[in-house]
């Protein structure tokens, strides 16, 4: 089997992006091997040769291509049916996509503002400069008004929380007794800060926050999973 993942890669090889940790989680859930490319926001040609488009992740597996993370998922779940579920359905499915967007928009943007500051330095020195170019375009804001609106972030990362706190005041995973991929999505975010070594944005004593111990402790561990079974390849495709 020939699968690799093309991946965000940051300063001293941090691994800064959501999308790619919810692939490294599914892919571990799966029991899939995987080389992982790691790639950075200079190589944006490279990704739109092989890909037709400018994000990562991209799978490449046995000549097939798939990009976005989503796709990516359904794209494991269906190839390799006789490993274990990341969705338990076609109902779970439509919900887990639900969830997906919900954590991409109303979720993850309000800790995106409040990590901001500190996600910059968890990049490549060299990638620093577009980074900063793109976002402060894309907010219509500089990066110090948006360090300055960090309260107004976090209100709206607390009231984004409140859903998900009372789900895992009830049951241990998003996904019920045990973790799917709707956990994955939500972990990622949280790993997005984690990488950044940002300061916390959850109460100790939350349902989320000892959600997220559990979270951490899946696989053997979060270096395991970074590390396991991964071959890093170089070069261009
Ligand atoms: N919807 C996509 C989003 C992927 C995405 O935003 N990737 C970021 C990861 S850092 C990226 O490649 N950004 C490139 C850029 O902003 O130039 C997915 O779920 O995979």
């Amino acid at each position: 089997m020939d699968l690799t993942v093309c991946e965000r890669v940051g300063h001293e090889g941090r691994r800064p992006s959501p999308f790619s940790w919810r692939i490294r989680y599914a892919l571990a859930h799966k029991q899939v091997r995987v080389a992982y490319r790691p790639t950075r926001f200079s190589e944006v040609d490279m990704i739109e040769r092989l890909s037709g488009q400018r994000l990562v992740p991209v799978l490449v597996h046995d000549g097939v291509v798939v990009c976005d993370s989503w796709n990516i998922a359904i794209y494991l779940e269906d190839r390799f049916p006789d490993r274990p579920a990341l969705f338990g359905g076609s109902a779970s499915r439509a919900t887990t996509r639900f969830l997906s967007h919900w954590a991409d928009t109303t979720f993850h943007l309000p800790l995106r503002m409040m990590i901001f500051a500190e996600f910059i330095q968890c990049l490549c020195p060299e990638d620093r400069d577009y980074f900063v170019r793109s976002r402060e375009a894309e907010f219509g804001m500089t990066i110090e008004q948006v360090r300055r609106k960090r309260s107004c972030y976090q209100k709206a990362f607390e009231a984004a929380c409140l859903p998900f706190e009372r789900l895992l005041g009830e049951q241990d995973f998003v996904g019920g007794p045990s973790p799917t991929y709707a956990d994955y999505i939500v972990f990622s975010v949280f790993l997005q800060a984690h990488v950044c070594n940002s300061k916390d944005v959850l109460r100790p004593d939350s349902a989320i926050a000892l959600w997220r111990s559990r979270m951490f402790t899946l696989f053997g561990g979060i270096d395991r999973v970074t590390s396991e079974n991964e071959v890093v390849l170089s070069g261009s495709y």
